[in-house]
């Protein structure tokens, strides 16, 4: 009998069982089976029918499926319900990021209280989390009215300077006052139990300055201004307050709105833009014309083909920028075409940094007020001081402003003189008054300036504030960079201001670091960036450029990575393809120097990884790869290498902070996880991987991404420390391969391999 026999008499069977099925669910008779003398037969003919009835419910479900698509008058054709099917689908996707963002939230709160409650104060600022023994040196008024307090430390406890790595602008903190338990060996009078109770409430605030003489920080707005006071008064200027960082819920709930404005989503509110990104809509190519000539004649064919792909050919781009491939380099480019072609461009990115590196490349090319960066940049270069908002629009509308801040500075001098409380109460009422009148005037001249720009940079998160909400404030082109590093959910909060978009352009490179997350159940979902869904889930491929010219590295040692997770797509720009650390001037021409990969293999146990428990989990170090890594980089030096040129990587932060120590701080060799090192470059770099194990454990060196940014970070000379026979027997598929190109190669020896000798290194230290 044929295949094809075969398969139709199946079929048949098949038909047959869920017909019996459906003349016993819709009758009741029953099929006796008892007659039949093979118990075998009765068994099979038993399955058969409880086959068939499972065959019954899925075809009546379906049926039932479709007609309550006829009967809502959903369907008028394929392409229709399509689209149908597609919203439900997507609905359930920001329903599960609603989850996932709550899940994260959780574990964030959840990680910051236990170090609340597990510390004192005291424990809390040597932990890089609080700052204690401060005192209240001033109270203003700031943007929108807000109230500002600036914090010194109290003279009478510190001589020191304020640890300015423990707080960054932005931060959410707690005020509290320092309780008696805390300050037992004050001389100060003891306080009565009301005070107590007020002070475990504290003040929520946002850091706006550090400084290492003072700190501003940013009162939440709908805190009263009374409760603010109680904190600076005449009465108690002895009092010290405190500081300790929270969990900064905005981000949450900003990110749960929006996913919550997603599903309420009206078909006539979306642009074709929303509608292909939801996958209701299929992608339509486009066919422009404008002419435009390149003002930076350096970009190679690829950075120039991705931006001509952005300008004439698709309303929706996705810059695909491997490491040192100019990603950035050809958005700035992007974004001064489309001003010269009039548009408005708004361009953000995940973090701070990242649309910091945007402004501080832009700044000089805009004049003032073209070009705004709203919120409150990191590390402002002075330079670009002129481009933020809240600077320009101090300036801007001096006149209209002053005169309201000077008479509100005088109300609150006046509040702080005054004892009786009737008296208190009618200047709050005026201070009120002062601000909402303050606010408005603000509110008013931060439009119009918004209105008037051409280029506002802001982060994911930052487009969501108030003063991009005016529906007048329209942008033709919408810019995402680093959206491989962003959550999905942060992208669509500049997505959702409103629809009349007509472009968007997002940047980065799938294949580095992934979003930070703190939960390890949501990782999946939230790991799934709007860059992979893109391209897996939609037609993300159709409207993908890759810039395929790096600019970073030795041809040898972008090899394996090109390979590996560019599809072999990478070239290398002739400026870099041969450098040599003997390019380097004072650097000896050597065996050292003449190599370009470099693999220490650890494998015999000799170089066994340890473990450090800690509040923050466990990280893994190991002090035998330590000694490697330091007679690797005495003999850099000894053969003339700056130690500026040199990076240290380890993918475990105990293995960092281990080294760090031994090195001193007095040393300019840069040593750091991961992450520290993303989106920058050094001459060498040593990565230290730590994991050796005879349980054939590797933890989150499985993370191919994070690997990759590692590797791919130095210029001249990679130098890798590790158990060559763990990785390859690891069940990572970028590590096997690794391994193996590592030990084989593709034609000469890519890497040296060395095996140390762990006597010699003992015996050098
Ligand atoms: C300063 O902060 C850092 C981390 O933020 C912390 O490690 C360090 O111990 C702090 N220094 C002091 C003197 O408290
Ligand atoms: C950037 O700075 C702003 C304002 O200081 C802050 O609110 C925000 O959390 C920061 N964003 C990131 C991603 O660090
Ligand atoms: C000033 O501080 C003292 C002591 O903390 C407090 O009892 C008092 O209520 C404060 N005054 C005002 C007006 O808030
Ligand atoms: C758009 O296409 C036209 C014709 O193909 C070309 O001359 C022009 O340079 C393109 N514009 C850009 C920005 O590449
Ligand atoms: C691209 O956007 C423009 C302006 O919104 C619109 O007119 C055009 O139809 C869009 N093209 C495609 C192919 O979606
Ligand atoms: C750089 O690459 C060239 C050719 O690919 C190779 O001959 C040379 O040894 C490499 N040098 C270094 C230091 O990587
Ligand atoms: C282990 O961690 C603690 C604190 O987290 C640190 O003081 C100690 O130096 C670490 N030990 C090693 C060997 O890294
Ligand atoms: C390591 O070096 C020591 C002394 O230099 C030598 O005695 C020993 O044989 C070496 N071990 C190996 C495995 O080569
Ligand atoms: C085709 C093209 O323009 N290639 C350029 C790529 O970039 C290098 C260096 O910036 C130029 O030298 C090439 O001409
Ligand atoms: C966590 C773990 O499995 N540790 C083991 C790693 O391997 C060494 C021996 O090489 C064992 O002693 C550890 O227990
Ligand atoms: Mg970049």
């Amino acid at each position: 009998m044929s295949v094809g026999k075969l398969t139709h008499y199946a079929f048949d069977l098949v038909l047959i069982s869920i017909v019996l099925a459906g003349i016993h669910r819709n009758t009741g008779l029953q099929f006796d089976t008892s007659h039949f003398s093979s118990v075998d037969f009765r068994r099979w003919f038993g399955n058969y029918l409880a086959f068939g009835e499972a065959c019954y419910d899925r075809v009546v479900g379906l049926l039932k499926f479709s007609g309550y698509f006829k009967q809502n008058n959903l369907i008028l054709d394929r392409v229709q319900r399509e689209a149908y099917v597609e919203q439900m689908k997507s609905m359930q996707l920001f329903d599960r990021f609603k989850d996932a963002i709550l899940e994260e939230q959780q574990e964030d709160v959840s990680q910051t209280n236990a170090y609340i409650n597990a510390f004192t104060p005291k424990k809390l600022a040597q932990l890089g989390l609080g700052i204690i023994n401060l005192q209240i040196a001033n109270i203003r008024t700031g943007l929108g009215g807000k109230t500002i307090l600036e914090l010194q430390l109290d003279p009478g406890f510190s001589d020191g300077e304020i640890n300015t790595s423990t707080l960054r602008t932005g931060d959410i903190v707690k005020l509290s006052r320092m309780t008696t338990t805390t300050t037992s060996t004050t001389k100060k009078k003891t306080k009565d139990n009301d005070d107590d109770q007020q002070d475990s409430e504290g003040l929520e605030a946002v850091v706006l300055k550090v400084t290492t003489s003072m700190i501003s920080i940013s009162v939440d707005e709908s805190t009263d201004d009374s409760k603010i006071l109680q904190y600076y008064n005449n009465t108690n200027d002895q009092s010290r307050v405190w500081l300790v960082k929270l969990t900064n819920s905005i981000t949450y709930k900003r990110m749960i709105t929006t996913m919550n404005k997603i599903n309420d989503f009206k078909d006539i509110d979306k642009n074709e833009i929303h509608r292909l990104l939801l996958g209701e809509s299929k992608y339509v190519p486009k066919n422009d014309n404008r002419q435009i000539s390149f003002i930076n004649t350096q970009l190679n064919a690829s950075q120039q083909s991705a931006i001509n792909f952005a300008i004439n050919k698709s309303n929706i781009t996705i810059i695909h920028g491997p490491p040192g491939t100019g990603k950035t380099y050809t958005l700035i480019e992007l974004i001064q075409q489309l001003t010269k072609l009039g548009e408005k461009v708004l361009v953000c990115g995940p973090s701070n940094i990242s649309v910091d590196t945007i402004l501080e490349r832009l700044g000089d090319k805009y004049k003032t007020g073209q070009l705004i960066r709203i919120g409150h940049p990191a590390r402002l270069l002075p330079i670009n001081l002129q481009h933020s908002l809240e600077i320009l629009s101090k300036s801007y509308g001096r006149e209209v402003i002053q005169d309201i801040e000077k008479d509100i500075q005088g109300v609150l001098a006046k509040i702080k003189k005054c004892k009786r409380y009737s008296e208190r109460r009618v200047l709050y009422q005026e201070l009120k008054n002062l601000k909402k009148e303050l606010k408005q005037r603000e509110k008013k001249i931060v439009h119009e300036l918004l209105l008037q720009s051409q280029v506002i940079i802001s982060t994911l998160h930052g487009a969501g504030s108030y003063e991009l909400k005016s529906n007048d404030i329209a942008f033709d082109t919408i810019i995402i960079d680093e959206v491989s590093q962003s959550l999905e959910p942060q992208c669509w909060i500049p997505l959702l201001l409103n629809n009349k978009f007509k472009r968007l352009v997002i940047a980065g490179d799938n294949m580095q670091l992934p979003p930070t997350i703190k939960s390890k159940k949501s990782t999946s979902l939230l790991g799934t960036t709007l860059f992979d869904r893109l391209v897996t889930k939609l037609e993300g491929n159709k409207f993908k450029k890759l810039l395929d010219v790096q600019y970073r590295m030795n041809e040898s040692i972008m090899k394996f990575p090109s390979l590996q997770l560019y599809d072999n797509q990478l070239k290398c720009d002739s400026s870099v393809e041969s450098i040599s650390l003997i390019d380097l001037p004072g650097v000896e021409d050597n065996e050292l120097t003449n190599t370009k990969c470099i693999w220490y293999d650890t494998q015999g146990g000799e170089f066994p990884e340890q473990v450090n428990e800690s509040i923050e989990g466990d990280s893994k170090y190991n002090e035998m790869e330590l000694l490697i890594v330091k007679g690797h980089i005495k003999r850099l030096l000894e053969s003339g290498v700056k130690p500026s040129d040199i990076g240290v990587i380890a993918p475990y932060s105990a293995q960092v902070q281990l080294l760090k120590k031994q090195m001193g701080s007095d040393n300019e060799i840069e040593i750091s996880t991961v992450d520290g090192f993303q989106g920058r470059e050094k001459e060498i770099i040593i990565l230290t991987l730590v994991r050796s194990n005879d349980s054939r454990e590797i933890g989150f060196l499985s993370e191919q991404r994070r690997l990759n940014v590692a590797i791919t970070r130095p210029k001249r000379q990679l130098c890798v420390i590790g158990d060559l026979e763990l990785m390859s027997q690891s069940n990572s598929d970028f590590l096997k391969k690794w391994c193996k190109y590592v030990e084989e190669g593709d034609s000469d020896e890519p890497y040296e391999i060395e095996y140390p000798n762990v006597t010699d290194y003992l015996e050098h230290e």
